[in-house]
């Protein structure tokens, strides 16, 4: 055993056997072999993860691109449009296909907060925040009146204390100091700078902005946001304010000189000639009854609005809506009011379109009156501009609401959710548009993607899942797409 053992070593040390130089070899070469299949797999995944990078980055692209038709939509939808509102019907809203994916353009229904409501928002269906007065402001939901103070301080020109307001005094004690802004707001979240404009004031429960109550905003504490779990979502007021509402300069569009058309140019009935109001009245009075009106028109100046004028010169309703579009009332000084400048009207309240919160802030209005008008105004045959107002309330409520109110809306937002057509990826933004010119302009825009999917969560599922687009819309709305 021993000899050979000793044997074996000596042969070992002088002439390497073949066998186990084959051997080593062997483990060499499956070591490598262990080397390079780690290194494939190494790079195969690496491939991967970037295979699905890339996927993310082009869906993200895609995203981008339906939010930029997305926008272009919207700016043909209100173009032209000369102070009327865009319909339903003419601008679906509620999941449009373009390209390799899918847009919405969400907006709240104040009637209902499980439903969710689609599309283009008009700004003049809200109240100005630049132009309203103490009484107006304090009327919106969750403010109070030394809110409505601290915002006619914020925004006034002066450095004088509104009871109840807040100039610089305030704002320089602040942790982070800043000074009282003395000027218009020029967009609606600005107003969190000013003194009790909390969050909550702003958006209530509504946390993601989609109008609709969400599970953690009807849970009381369990998740952020904290809300009172009644069941209701308690909006704030951003979706009832705005500070772009502004109608052009009556006439400025024309460039006709305006006595000798009959177009555009709305004839002011505390200062126009009686030729300028014969003008007006031929085509739908008679002879006598045209000299009579003149009459009246000129002994009782002036006017406080048009409504007002219609009440004390006696005409009937159908004489008055014939020609109530063509009839202005601007203040007799013109120095009073603080929202015309040469005959540009800003902050003014669509009737048409205010929801019943609006309305409730205007004056004299209550439940029983924002009823009448919503009642009244869903009867409008064809266009009867704010004549209307005068068969809903009594001469004294429509009078005192008169010089707030138009008919007329140049100002839009629209809220955009977009979502590439594999639900890859979505963003959402937030633009305000202005018609006044055309093509209309872009005058806001804000990413809101950070707050979340907000619609329904099926909708995403189901694109990921590979539906087809046309499918998931067809489940979602109840309507055919194909
Ligand atoms: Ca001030
Ligand atoms: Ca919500
Ligand atoms: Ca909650
Ligand atoms: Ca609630």
């Amino acid at each position: 055993m021993m000899t050979r053992d000793l044997q074996n070593g000596d042969s070992m040390r002088h002439v390497p056997q073949p066998r186990l130089r084959a051997g080593a070899i062997l483990i060499l070469t499956l070591w490598i072999l262990v080397v390079l299949t780690g290194m494939v797999l190494v790079l195969a995944r690496s491939m991967r993860v970037e295979g699905a990078r890339s996927a993310n980055y082009a869906a993200v692209q895609r995203a981008i691109g339906i939010e930029q038709g997305a926008i272009q939509y919207v700016l043909a939808c209100v173009d032209g449009l000369e102070g009327a509102v865009p319909t339903e019907a003419n601008t679906p809203a509620n999941g449009v296909m373009v390209g390799n994916g899918l847009f919405w353009i969400i907006r709240p229904d104040f009637d209902d907060n499980e439903r969710q409501g689609y599309g283009i928002v008009d700004e003049a269906s809200k109240i100005n925040i630049n132009y309203a007065g103490v009484d107006v402001l304090m009327m919106l939901p969750r403010l109070l009146g030394e809110d409505a103070a601290a915002i006619i301080d914020w925004r006034d020109s002066d450095i004088s204390l509104t009871p109840g307001g807040a100039e610089s005094e305030f704002y320089l004690t602040l942790p982070d100091a800043y000074q009282c802004k003395n000027g218009p707001l020029e967009t609606v979240e600005e107003l969190l700078l000013i003194r009790g404009m909390l969050p909550e004031v702003l958006y209530g429960e509504d946390t993601n902005r989609n109008g609709v109550l969400d599970e953690n905003e009807n849970d009381a504490d369990e998740s952020y946001p904290p809300d009172n779990n009644d069941g209701t979502l308690d909006r704030g007021v951003y979706d009832l304010v705005t500070v772009y509402s502004s109608e052009p300069a009556a006439g400025a569009s024309g460039e006709e000189s305006g006595e000798a058309s009959s177009g555009s140019q709305p004839v002011d009935v505390n200062s126009a000639s009686p030729n300028q109001l014969r003008q007006v009245f031929e085509a739908s009075l008679s002879a006598n009854r045209l000299e009579e009106i003149v009459a009246r028109t000129w002994t009782l100046r002036p006017f406080k609005n048009v409504l007002d004028f219609y009440f004390r010169t006696k005409l009937t309703y159908d004489e008055f809506k014939a020609f109530a579009n063509r009839l202005t009332a601007n203040p007799p000084s013109s120095g009073r009011g603080g929202s015309s400048s040469s005959n540009v009207k800003r902050g003014l309240i669509n009737i048409n379109t205010a929801s019943r919160d609006v309305l409730l802030c205007l004056p004299g209005i209550g439940d029983p009156e924002a009823g009448a008008i919503i009642q009244r105004r869903a009867d409008q045959t064809a266009d009867e501009g704010i004549a209307w107002v005068v068969e809903a309330l009594p001469e004294e409520r429509a009078v005192a609401i008169g010089s707030f109110i138009t008919s007329r809306s140049y100002q839009f937002s629209a809220d955009i959710v977009s979502v590439s057509g594999n639900g890859r990826a979505f963003r959402r933004c937030r633009i305000v548009v202005d018609a006044r010119e055309s093509p209309p302009r872009v005058v806001y825009r804000r990413d809101l993607t950070s707050l979340g999917w907000p619609l329904d969560l099926e909708i995403m599922d189901a694109l990921r899942a590979g539906a087809a687009m046309e499918d998931v819309l067809e489940e979602t709305t109840g309507l055919e797409v194909r």
